[in-house]
Protein backbone atom coordinates (compact mmCIF):
# COMPACT_ATOMS: atom_id res chain seq x y z
CA UNK A 1 0.00 0.00 0.00
CA UNK A 2 2.78 2.35 1.12
CA UNK A 3 5.09 1.62 -1.87
CA UNK A 4 1.77 2.34 -4.19
CA UNK A 5 1.33 5.77 -2.38
CA UNK A 6 5.35 6.55 -3.19
CA UNK A 7 4.88 5.02 -6.40
CA UNK A 8 2.16 7.59 -7.74
CA UNK A 9 3.94 9.94 -5.69
CA UNK A 10 6.71 9.82 -7.93
CA UNK A 11 4.78 9.90 -11.16
CA UNK A 12 2.71 12.93 -10.63
CA UNK A 13 5.83 14.60 -9.35
CA UNK A 14 7.24 13.45 -12.91
CA UNK A 15 4.21 14.24 -14.28
CA UNK A 16 4.02 18.11 -13.26
CA UNK A 17 8.13 18.41 -14.26
CA UNK A 18 7.64 17.30 -17.74
CA UNK A 19 4.71 19.98 -17.75
CA UNK A 20 6.87 22.76 -16.15
CA UNK A 21 9.61 22.20 -18.58
CA UNK A 22 7.10 21.57 -21.77
CA UNK A 23 5.32 25.50 -20.08
CA UNK A 24 8.92 27.33 -19.77
CA UNK A 25 10.40 26.07 -23.45
CA UNK A 26 6.91 27.35 -24.71
CA UNK A 27 6.76 31.07 -23.24
CA UNK A 28 10.98 31.22 -23.82
CA UNK A 29 10.33 30.41 -27.09
CA UNK A 30 7.37 32.64 -27.82
CA UNK A 31 9.20 34.95 -26.31
CA UNK A 32 11.85 35.16 -28.23
CA UNK A 33 9.93 34.94 -31.52
CA UNK A 34 8.00 38.02 -30.55
CA UNK A 35 11.35 40.03 -29.83
CA UNK A 36 12.18 39.09 -33.25
CA UNK A 37 9.10 39.76 -35.17
CA UNK A 38 9.27 43.42 -33.29
CA UNK A 39 12.14 44.42 -35.74
CA UNK A 40 10.61 43.66 -38.71
CA UNK A 41 7.45 45.44 -37.62
CA UNK A 42 7.34 49.01 -39.99
CA UNK A 43 6.74 51.69 -37.06
CA UNK A 44 4.72 54.88 -38.35
CA UNK A 45 1.89 56.93 -37.19
CA UNK A 46 -1.36 56.10 -36.07
CA UNK A 47 -0.19 52.50 -36.30
CA UNK A 48 0.03 52.78 -32.44
CA UNK A 49 -2.04 49.20 -32.71
CA UNK A 50 1.59 47.66 -32.44
CA UNK A 51 2.02 48.59 -29.09
CA UNK A 52 -1.90 47.29 -28.45
CA UNK A 53 -0.83 44.07 -30.19
CA UNK A 54 2.78 43.14 -27.99
CA UNK A 55 0.63 44.29 -24.65
CA UNK A 56 -1.99 41.41 -25.81
CA UNK A 57 0.73 38.99 -25.87
CA UNK A 58 2.75 39.82 -23.39
CA UNK A 59 3.13 37.80 -20.27
CA UNK A 60 3.24 40.06 -17.40
CA UNK A 61 6.22 39.41 -15.45
CA UNK A 62 5.36 38.00 -11.97
CA UNK A 63 6.74 36.77 -8.66
CA UNK A 64 6.69 32.35 -8.24
CA UNK A 65 3.83 33.22 -5.40
CA UNK A 66 1.60 35.28 -7.49
CA UNK A 67 2.15 33.07 -10.57
CA UNK A 68 1.02 30.29 -7.80
CA UNK A 69 -2.02 31.64 -6.93
CA UNK A 70 -3.22 33.18 -10.62
CA UNK A 71 -2.22 29.47 -11.55
CA UNK A 72 -5.92 28.52 -12.06
CA UNK A 73 -6.47 31.96 -14.87
CA UNK A 74 -4.17 30.41 -17.24
CA UNK A 75 -6.18 28.21 -19.03
CA UNK A 76 -8.16 31.46 -19.78
CA UNK A 77 -5.41 33.68 -21.00
CA UNK A 78 -5.96 35.13 -24.82
CA UNK A 79 -4.38 33.52 -27.53
CA UNK A 80 -2.26 35.04 -29.91
CA UNK A 81 -5.14 36.99 -32.66
CA UNK A 82 -4.41 37.42 -36.42
CA UNK A 83 -5.13 41.16 -37.11
CA UNK A 84 -6.45 42.38 -40.12
CA UNK A 85 -3.73 44.25 -42.00
CA UNK A 86 -3.02 48.09 -40.55
CA UNK A 87 -4.21 49.96 -43.96
CA UNK A 88 -7.69 48.55 -42.88
CA UNK A 89 -7.81 49.57 -39.55
CA UNK A 90 -6.00 52.88 -39.14
CA UNK A 91 -8.65 56.07 -38.36
CA UNK A 92 -8.81 58.41 -41.14
CA UNK A 93 -9.70 61.93 -39.85
CA UNK A 94 -11.00 63.02 -44.02
CA UNK A 95 -13.32 59.48 -43.73
CA UNK A 96 -16.83 60.55 -42.95
CA UNK A 97 -17.08 56.89 -42.62
CA UNK A 98 -14.96 57.34 -39.67
CA UNK A 99 -15.66 59.97 -37.92
CA UNK A 100 -19.22 59.02 -37.58
CA UNK A 101 -18.14 55.76 -35.74
CA UNK A 102 -16.47 58.51 -33.68
CA UNK A 103 -19.58 60.23 -32.90
CA UNK A 104 -21.33 57.22 -32.64
CA UNK A 105 -19.24 55.44 -30.05
CA UNK A 106 -17.39 58.04 -28.64
CA UNK A 107 -14.45 56.36 -28.66
CA UNK A 108 -11.60 54.96 -31.74
CA UNK A 109 -14.00 51.87 -32.21
CA UNK A 110 -12.14 50.54 -35.35
CA UNK A 111 -9.44 49.96 -33.08
CA UNK A 112 -11.68 48.63 -30.85
CA UNK A 113 -13.20 45.86 -33.02
CA UNK A 114 -9.93 45.26 -34.32
CA UNK A 115 -8.44 44.78 -30.76
CA UNK A 116 -11.36 41.76 -30.22
CA UNK A 117 -12.91 40.76 -26.91
CA UNK A 118 -10.06 40.24 -25.14
CA UNK A 119 -6.61 41.51 -24.46
CA UNK A 120 -4.08 41.79 -21.75
CA UNK A 121 -3.19 45.30 -20.51
CA UNK A 122 0.47 46.11 -18.50
CA UNK A 123 0.46 45.95 -14.56
CA UNK A 124 0.70 49.47 -13.50
CA UNK A 125 0.78 49.20 -9.98
CA UNK A 126 3.10 50.37 -7.87
CA UNK A 127 5.76 47.35 -7.04
CA UNK A 128 5.07 48.14 -3.50
CA UNK A 129 1.41 46.28 -4.03
CA UNK A 130 3.32 43.38 -5.07
CA UNK A 131 3.92 42.40 -1.64
CA UNK A 132 0.39 42.87 -0.40
CA UNK A 133 -1.80 40.09 1.04
CA UNK A 134 -5.51 40.08 0.93
CA UNK A 135 -7.59 37.50 3.23
CA UNK A 136 -9.56 35.50 1.38
CA UNK A 137 -12.97 34.58 1.33
CA UNK A 138 -14.45 37.35 2.79
CA UNK A 139 -16.97 38.74 0.99
CA UNK A 140 -18.28 38.05 -2.00
CA UNK A 141 -19.12 40.88 -5.02
CA UNK A 142 -21.52 41.58 -7.11
CA UNK A 143 -20.30 43.07 -10.31
CA UNK A 144 -22.95 45.44 -11.82
CA UNK A 145 -22.43 47.08 -15.35
CA UNK A 146 -24.92 49.31 -16.88
CA UNK A 147 -24.53 49.92 -20.91
CA UNK A 148 -26.51 51.95 -23.64
CA UNK A 149 -24.91 51.50 -27.02
CA UNK A 150 -21.87 50.61 -26.13
CA UNK A 151 -19.15 48.96 -28.75
CA UNK A 152 -19.43 44.98 -28.82
CA UNK A 153 -15.81 44.87 -28.22
CA UNK A 154 -15.46 47.60 -25.64
CA UNK A 155 -18.04 45.75 -23.34
CA UNK A 156 -16.72 41.90 -24.25
CA UNK A 157 -13.26 43.35 -23.16
CA UNK A 158 -15.01 44.63 -19.42
CA UNK A 159 -16.31 41.33 -18.97
CA UNK A 160 -13.84 39.15 -20.12
CA UNK A 161 -11.20 40.81 -18.31
CA UNK A 162 -13.34 40.95 -14.76
CA UNK A 163 -13.78 37.19 -15.35
CA UNK A 164 -9.84 36.48 -16.67
CA UNK A 165 -8.33 38.32 -13.30
CA UNK A 166 -11.01 38.36 -10.38
CA UNK A 167 -10.48 35.11 -8.32
CA UNK A 168 -14.00 33.21 -8.55
CA UNK A 169 -14.82 32.78 -4.99
CA UNK A 170 -14.55 37.17 -4.54
CA UNK A 171 -17.10 37.21 -7.82
CA UNK A 172 -20.47 36.23 -6.94
CA UNK A 173 -21.95 36.97 -10.31
CA UNK A 174 -21.72 40.21 -12.91
CA UNK A 175 -24.87 41.73 -13.60
CA UNK A 176 -25.29 43.63 -17.17
CA UNK A 177 -28.10 46.01 -17.38
CA UNK A 178 -28.67 46.68 -20.97
CA UNK A 179 -30.75 50.76 -20.68
CA UNK A 180 -32.02 50.28 -23.93
CA UNK A 181 -29.84 49.89 -26.19
CA UNK A 182 -30.43 49.77 -30.00
CA UNK A 183 -27.24 48.31 -32.00
CA UNK A 184 -28.22 45.02 -33.00
CA UNK A 185 -24.88 43.29 -31.87
CA UNK A 186 -26.36 43.79 -28.62
CA UNK A 187 -28.98 42.13 -29.00
CA UNK A 188 -28.66 38.16 -29.79
CA UNK A 189 -25.05 38.33 -30.65
CA UNK A 190 -24.24 39.10 -26.73
CA UNK A 191 -25.98 37.05 -25.30
CA UNK A 192 -24.66 34.13 -27.23
CA UNK A 193 -20.71 35.67 -26.50
CA UNK A 194 -22.21 35.73 -22.54
CA UNK A 195 -22.90 31.84 -22.31
CA UNK A 196 -20.03 30.85 -23.92
CA UNK A 197 -18.29 32.36 -20.37
CA UNK A 198 -20.11 29.86 -18.60
CA UNK A 199 -20.18 31.89 -15.72
CA UNK A 200 -22.78 33.64 -14.01
CA UNK A 201 -23.65 36.60 -15.80
CA UNK A 202 -27.05 37.65 -14.97
CA UNK A 203 -28.32 40.07 -18.23
CA UNK A 204 -31.22 42.32 -17.22
CA UNK A 205 -32.90 44.60 -20.11
CA UNK A 206 -35.11 47.86 -19.66
CA UNK A 207 -38.17 47.80 -21.37
CA UNK A 208 -37.98 51.31 -21.67
CA UNK A 209 -34.54 54.11 -21.24
CA UNK A 210 -33.96 54.62 -17.47
CA UNK A 211 -30.49 56.50 -17.77
CA UNK A 212 -26.99 55.49 -15.55
CA UNK A 213 -28.68 55.90 -12.09
CA UNK A 214 -32.06 54.24 -12.18
CA UNK A 215 -30.21 50.88 -14.18
CA UNK A 216 -27.75 51.06 -11.63
CA UNK A 217 -30.69 50.91 -9.35
CA UNK A 218 -31.98 48.14 -10.92
CA UNK A 219 -28.71 46.63 -10.88
CA UNK A 220 -28.19 46.43 -7.47
CA UNK A 221 -32.08 45.51 -6.98
CA UNK A 222 -31.22 41.77 -8.46
CA UNK A 223 -27.62 41.16 -6.90
CA UNK A 224 -26.81 38.74 -4.74
CA UNK A 225 -22.82 39.72 -3.30
CA UNK A 226 -22.45 41.24 -0.66
CA UNK A 227 -20.27 44.27 -1.84
CA UNK A 228 -22.05 45.86 -5.26
CA UNK A 229 -19.03 46.89 -7.72
CA UNK A 230 -20.17 49.25 -10.33
CA UNK A 231 -18.15 49.46 -13.17
CA UNK A 232 -18.61 51.60 -16.40
CA UNK A 233 -19.08 49.20 -19.27
CA UNK A 234 -15.77 50.20 -21.68
CA UNK A 235 -13.45 49.50 -18.70
CA UNK A 236 -10.16 47.10 -18.28
CA UNK A 237 -9.69 45.69 -15.09
CA UNK A 238 -5.77 45.21 -13.59
CA UNK A 239 -4.29 42.54 -11.73
CA UNK A 240 -5.53 42.13 -8.31
CA UNK A 241 -7.78 44.91 -8.73
CA UNK A 242 -10.52 43.53 -6.28
CA UNK A 243 -8.74 42.02 -3.81
CA UNK A 244 -7.68 45.62 -2.05
CA UNK A 245 -11.48 47.23 -2.67
CA UNK A 246 -13.16 44.05 -0.65
CA UNK A 247 -10.50 43.91 1.94
CA UNK A 248 -11.03 47.99 2.84
CA UNK A 249 -14.70 46.83 2.80
CA UNK A 250 -14.50 44.58 5.44
CA UNK A 251 -12.58 45.98 7.59
CA UNK A 252 -15.16 49.02 7.91
CA UNK A 253 -18.34 48.32 5.88
CA UNK A 254 -19.25 52.03 5.99
CA UNK A 255 -16.14 52.43 4.24
CA UNK A 256 -16.51 53.14 0.06
CA UNK A 257 -14.17 52.43 -2.30
CA UNK A 258 -12.96 53.65 -5.58
CA UNK A 259 -9.93 51.90 -7.32
CA UNK A 260 -6.97 54.20 -9.36
CA UNK A 261 -8.56 55.13 -12.71
CA UNK A 262 -5.96 54.47 -15.70
CA UNK A 263 -6.33 55.74 -18.89
CA UNK A 264 -7.38 53.64 -21.99
CA UNK A 265 -6.60 56.63 -24.74
CA UNK A 266 -9.60 57.28 -26.63
CA UNK A 267 -7.58 57.13 -30.24
CA UNK A 268 -5.31 54.36 -29.44
CA UNK A 269 -6.62 51.91 -26.80
CA UNK A 270 -3.28 51.99 -25.37
CA UNK A 271 -3.80 51.32 -21.35
CA UNK A 272 -1.59 54.21 -19.34
CA UNK A 273 -1.11 54.54 -15.79
CA UNK A 274 -2.63 57.52 -14.27
CA UNK A 275 -0.72 59.21 -10.94
CA UNK A 276 -2.29 59.26 -8.04
CA UNK A 277 -5.28 62.10 -7.40
CA UNK A 278 -8.18 62.32 -5.56
CA UNK A 279 -11.52 63.44 -6.32
CA UNK A 280 -13.23 67.24 -5.69
CA UNK A 281 -15.26 69.50 -7.67
CA UNK A 282 -16.21 73.04 -8.40
CA UNK A 283 -19.03 75.40 -7.20
CA UNK A 284 -20.06 74.47 -11.21
CA UNK A 285 -20.24 70.63 -8.78
CA UNK A 286 -18.47 69.63 -11.98
CA UNK A 287 -15.74 66.71 -10.96
CA UNK A 288 -12.32 67.88 -11.11
CA UNK A 289 -9.57 65.70 -10.16
CA UNK A 290 -6.81 66.82 -7.77
CA UNK A 291 -2.91 66.16 -7.03
CA UNK A 292 -1.74 64.24 -3.82
CA UNK A 293 1.07 65.73 -2.49
CA UNK A 294 4.19 63.04 -2.07
CA UNK A 295 4.33 64.44 1.60
CA UNK A 296 1.00 63.06 2.05
CA UNK A 297 2.38 59.52 1.06
CA UNK A 298 4.97 59.28 3.85
CA UNK A 299 4.48 56.61 6.48
CA UNK A 300 5.49 52.81 5.63
CA UNK A 301 2.68 52.59 3.50
CA UNK A 302 3.93 55.21 1.12
CA UNK A 303 2.23 54.82 -2.49
CA UNK A 304 -0.17 52.02 -1.38
CA UNK A 305 -2.10 53.96 1.50
CA UNK A 306 -5.85 54.40 0.86
CA UNK A 307 -6.43 58.35 -0.12
CA UNK A 308 -8.87 60.24 1.27
CA UNK A 309 -11.08 61.51 -1.52
CA UNK A 310 -13.68 64.44 -1.19
CA UNK A 311 -15.73 62.89 -4.13
CA UNK A 312 -15.55 59.91 -6.65
CA UNK A 313 -15.36 60.40 -10.29
CA UNK A 314 -18.84 57.99 -10.58
CA UNK A 315 -18.06 54.85 -12.99
CA UNK A 316 -16.38 52.99 -10.78
CA UNK A 317 -16.37 52.09 -7.28
CA UNK A 318 -17.40 48.90 -4.79
CA UNK A 319 -19.83 50.05 -1.65
CA UNK A 320 -21.29 47.29 0.42
CA UNK A 321 -24.40 46.22 -0.22
CA UNK A 322 -26.75 46.89 3.16
CA UNK A 323 -24.72 50.25 3.24
CA UNK A 324 -25.73 51.37 -0.05
CA UNK A 325 -29.56 50.69 0.82
CA UNK A 326 -28.72 52.09 3.80
CA UNK A 327 -27.22 55.66 3.06
CA UNK A 328 -29.92 55.89 0.08
CA UNK A 329 -28.67 54.33 -3.18
CA UNK A 330 -29.19 56.89 -5.19
CA UNK A 331 -31.23 59.68 -5.55
CA UNK A 332 -34.23 58.77 -8.18
CA UNK A 333 -35.53 61.44 -9.45
CA UNK A 334 -32.43 62.26 -11.27
CA UNK A 335 -32.05 61.93 -15.00
CA UNK A 336 -29.65 59.83 -17.33
CA UNK A 337 -26.33 60.88 -15.83
CA UNK A 338 -23.88 63.36 -14.45
CA UNK A 339 -23.84 64.89 -10.44
CA UNK A 340 -24.92 61.52 -9.01
CA UNK A 341 -21.51 60.78 -8.36
CA UNK A 342 -20.83 64.37 -6.43
CA UNK A 343 -24.29 63.85 -4.65
CA UNK A 344 -22.96 60.39 -3.11
CA UNK A 345 -20.11 61.64 -2.66
CA UNK A 346 -21.42 64.10 -0.59
CA UNK A 347 -23.91 61.67 1.24
CA UNK A 348 -21.34 59.46 2.72
CA UNK A 349 -19.12 61.94 4.13
CA UNK A 350 -21.79 64.02 5.60
CA UNK A 351 -23.61 60.71 6.98
CA UNK A 352 -20.95 59.23 8.37
CA UNK A 353 -19.20 57.10 6.26
CA UNK A 354 -15.81 57.09 4.55
CA UNK A 355 -14.40 57.58 0.58
CA UNK A 356 -11.12 56.26 -0.17
CA UNK A 357 -9.23 55.45 -2.94
CA UNK A 358 -7.32 52.49 -2.71
CA UNK A 359 -3.67 52.69 -5.14
CA UNK A 360 -3.40 49.10 -5.38
CA UNK A 361 -6.48 48.44 -7.27
CA UNK A 362 -6.41 49.89 -10.79
CA UNK A 363 -9.09 49.67 -13.69
CA UNK A 364 -8.36 51.06 -16.83
CA UNK A 365 -11.23 53.03 -18.80
CA UNK A 366 -12.02 55.01 -22.18
CA UNK A 367 -12.98 58.56 -21.24
CA UNK A 368 -15.49 59.02 -23.95
CA UNK A 369 -15.81 62.31 -26.06
CA UNK A 370 -18.88 63.17 -27.39
CA UNK A 371 -21.30 62.77 -24.87
CA UNK A 372 -20.37 65.98 -23.19
CA UNK A 373 -22.28 67.83 -26.85
CA UNK A 374 -25.24 66.13 -26.46
CA UNK A 375 -27.89 68.43 -25.08
CA UNK A 376 -30.33 65.97 -23.24
CA UNK A 377 -27.24 65.12 -21.30
CA UNK A 378 -26.43 69.01 -20.68
CA UNK A 379 -29.90 69.70 -19.02
CA UNK A 380 -29.89 66.19 -17.33
CA UNK A 381 -26.78 67.35 -15.41
CA UNK A 382 -28.17 70.99 -14.45
CA UNK A 383 -31.02 69.24 -13.25
CA UNK A 384 -29.38 66.77 -11.13
CA UNK A 385 -26.81 69.35 -10.35
CA UNK A 386 -29.80 71.54 -9.01
CA UNK A 387 -30.67 68.85 -6.45
CA UNK A 388 -27.70 68.43 -5.00
CA UNK A 389 -27.35 71.86 -4.58
CA UNK A 390 -30.46 72.23 -3.12
CA UNK A 391 -30.48 69.52 -0.79
CA UNK A 392 -26.88 69.49 0.52
CA UNK A 393 -25.14 72.42 -0.08
CA UNK A 394 -26.85 74.54 2.53
CA UNK A 395 -26.13 78.25 2.44
CA UNK A 396 -23.31 77.53 0.07
CA UNK A 397 -25.53 76.82 -2.72
CA UNK A 398 -25.47 81.02 -3.83
CA UNK A 399 -21.40 79.67 -5.12
CA UNK A 400 -23.38 77.45 -7.51
CA UNK A 401 -26.22 79.98 -8.16
CA UNK A 402 -23.33 82.60 -8.73
CA UNK A 403 -21.52 80.19 -11.28
CA UNK A 404 -24.78 79.16 -13.07
CA UNK A 405 -27.29 82.36 -12.79
CA UNK A 406 -29.99 81.33 -15.23
CA UNK A 407 -30.35 78.06 -13.48
CA UNK A 408 -32.12 80.11 -10.33
CA UNK A 409 -35.35 79.38 -11.86
CA UNK A 410 -34.68 76.07 -13.58
CA UNK A 411 -37.30 73.38 -12.30
CA UNK A 412 -35.42 70.51 -10.88
CA UNK A 413 -38.62 68.85 -9.61
CA UNK A 414 -39.39 66.84 -5.78
CA UNK A 415 -36.45 66.83 -3.55
CA UNK A 416 -38.52 66.55 -0.18
CA UNK A 417 -37.37 62.54 -0.11
CA UNK A 418 -34.11 63.43 -0.04
CA UNK A 419 -34.09 66.26 2.38
CA UNK A 420 -36.15 63.89 4.34
CA UNK A 421 -33.16 61.38 4.11
CA UNK A 422 -30.72 63.91 5.16
CA UNK A 423 -32.33 64.07 8.55
CA UNK A 424 -33.36 60.89 9.08
CA UNK A 425 -29.60 60.15 8.93
CA UNK A 426 -28.43 62.98 11.09
CA UNK A 427 -26.02 64.20 8.49
CA UNK A 428 -23.51 66.83 8.95
CA UNK A 429 -23.37 70.23 7.76
CA UNK A 430 -21.82 71.25 4.28
CA UNK A 431 -19.60 73.44 6.01
CA UNK A 432 -18.22 70.23 8.24
CA UNK A 433 -17.87 68.82 5.08
CA UNK A 434 -14.95 71.96 3.43
CA UNK A 435 -13.63 72.31 6.87
CA UNK A 436 -12.63 68.31 7.61
CA UNK A 437 -11.84 66.32 4.40
CA UNK A 438 -8.77 68.20 3.31
CA UNK A 439 -7.82 71.77 4.40
CA UNK A 440 -8.01 73.67 0.93
CA UNK A 441 -10.38 72.31 -0.44
CA UNK A 442 -12.82 75.04 -0.46
CA UNK A 443 -9.79 77.59 -1.98
CA UNK A 444 -9.83 74.44 -4.19
CA UNK A 445 -13.22 75.03 -5.41
CA UNK A 446 -13.14 78.28 -6.12
CA UNK A 447 -9.70 78.15 -8.00
CA UNK A 448 -10.43 79.24 -11.64
CA UNK A 449 -9.59 76.66 -14.11
CA UNK A 450 -9.52 76.23 -17.59
CA UNK A 451 -12.35 74.09 -19.07
CA UNK A 452 -10.79 70.74 -20.02
CA UNK A 453 -12.27 69.76 -23.77
C1 LIG B 1 -8.98 58.97 -45.90
O1 LIG B 1 -10.29 59.10 -46.35
C2 LIG B 1 -10.43 59.94 -47.50
C3 LIG B 1 -11.91 60.10 -47.79
O2 LIG B 1 -12.58 58.86 -47.76
C4 LIG B 1 -9.66 59.29 -48.68
O3 LIG B 1 -9.75 60.12 -49.82
C5 LIG B 1 -8.21 59.13 -48.26
O4 LIG B 1 -7.48 58.47 -49.28
C6 LIG B 1 -8.09 58.35 -46.97
N1 LIG B 1 -6.71 58.37 -46.51
C7 LIG B 1 -6.05 57.27 -46.15
C8 LIG B 1 -4.65 57.47 -45.70
O5 LIG B 1 -6.55 56.16 -46.19
MN1 LIG C 1 -17.26 56.11 -18.70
Amino acid sequence: MRSLILYGLFYTSLTFGVWTALLFAYFHHSHVSRESNKIQEPSSFLSLGKKEYHQLVRTTERTPEQHARDRHLDRDRPRRRIFPPMSQTKFNFSNPEHLNELSTYGFNSIFSRRLGGMREVPDTRDKKCYHKNYPVHLLTASVIICFHNEEFNALLRTVSSILHLTPPYFLQEIILVDDKSEFDDLQGKLEYHLEVFQRNIKLVRNKRREGLIRSRLIGADSATGDVLVFLDSHCEVNRVWLEPLMAAIAENHHVVVCPVIDVIDTMTLEYRPSPLVRGAFDWNLQFQWDTVFSYEMDGPDGPTKPIRSPAMAGGIFAIHRLYFYEIGQYDKGMELWGGENVEISLRIWMCGGQLFIIPCSRVGHISKKHLENSLAIKKAKLRNSLRVAHVWLDEYKDNFFLQNPSSRHTKYGDISERVELRKRLRCKSFQWYLDSLFPDLEAFMSKEREEIK
